[in-house]
């Protein structure tokens, strides 16, 4: 009679430099649209657990912010959020773009990830297939001058390459323990983060460079009908009224597409129909505002 193996369990933080692929590790692994990609770096501003179930293994992933040096208050709110999040897990995979070479901004990850005790923590060589395989003998050692890993993995998070290794490997460092969420759910509520973090990304799309990351969304009602539509209100506050011009866009056209598509994307996130109303408020220099950040949901 064969045993029933152990079901095993744990939370893992993904860190790294912006851009380095964390995101597209996430939704890679998910299979499901919940982290925001973008070209641009710090899109990710808060952390989302994506959780992976198997019949064998529940893991649950912290998309942390980048750790990096911070030059505002949000940046600093972040670095918080993202350093607390290494000593609560049970594994850190820290992610870097192999095609790249070690800077400043992977030195200062790796003088934080020196100071966790007691975690396994893995280097993640990704987009492999931006690279020759010749080139990455030479990375590794590099990386591994720098500090001890528990494991090295190589990955293609955009094209799959080896993400089902990574999740074997990283199954083996975790401990028996329960299914924390239900196996069909994908992240832990952060309902009202994602669904501002839709809107960004549409925001973001549809304006290109002119619109920088002087924006914030900021969910202020979320309610649910008793026919099961869901009306939601949000304001994005820019921090110059020409700002809030192009978000508008003539006639309103461009602020109507974003609403638009951000309301699909919640559709299929939360599953039920949806009612969008978007504000534009403009509100000079938030970003260094204490209050409005707590408002917004960045804690300490
Ligand atoms: P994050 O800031 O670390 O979350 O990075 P993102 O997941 O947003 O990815 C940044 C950019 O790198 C996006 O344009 C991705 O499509 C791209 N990218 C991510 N993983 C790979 C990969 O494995 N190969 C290649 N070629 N591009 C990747
Ligand atoms: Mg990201
Ligand atoms: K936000």
């Amino acid at each position: 009679m064969t045993q029933k193996k152990k079901f095993k369990s744990g939370f893992v933080a993904i860190v790294g430099r912006p851009n380095v692929g964390k995101s597209t590790l996430m939704n890679q692994v998910i299979g499901q649209k919940i982290a925001i990609m973008s070209d641009k770096p710090q899109t990710t501003r808060n952390k989302i657990h994506g959780v992976y179930t198997t019949d064998e293994v529940q893991i649950v992933f912290l998309d942390t912010p980048g750790i990096h040096k911070p030059n505002s208050k949000l940046g600093n709110y972040m670095v918080k959020a993202a350093e607390s999040a290494l000593n609560e897990v049970d594994a850190i995979l820290y992610l870097t773009d192999v095609s790249e070479s070690i800077g400043g901004g992977d030195r200062y990850i790796m003088e934080q990830l020196k100071k966790v005790k007691d975690t396994p923590v893995f280097l993640v060589l990704n987009k492999i297939d931006k690279i020759h395989p010749e080139q990455m003998l030479p990375v590794i050692e590099k990386f591994s001058k720098q500090m001890n890993f528990t494991e090295i993995v190589p990955v293609s998070a955009l094209n799959g390459n080896n993400v089902n290794a990574l999740l074997d490997t990283l199954s083996k460092y975790l401990q028996e323990g329960p299914m924390y969420y239900p196996a069909d759910q994908v992240t832990d509520h952060p309902e009202q983060f994602v669904c501002a973090e839709l809107i960004r990304e549409k925001l973001l799309q549809q304006t290109r460079e002119e619109i920088p990351h002087s924006i914030a969304v900021e969910i202020e009602s979320m309610s649910v009908q008793s026919n099961g539509l869901v009306n939601i209100g949000a304001v994005i506050y820019v921090e110059r009224d020409s700002q809030k011009g192009i978000i508008i866009g003539k006639q309103g056209a461009l602020l109507k597409e974003v609403g638009r598509q951000a309301r699909e994307d919640m559709e299929k996130l939360l599953g039920s129909k949806i009612y969008l109303e978007l504000w534009v408020k403009v509100n000079k220099d938030w970003r260094n505002r204490e209050s409005l950040l707590k408002t917004l949901g960045y804690r300490e």
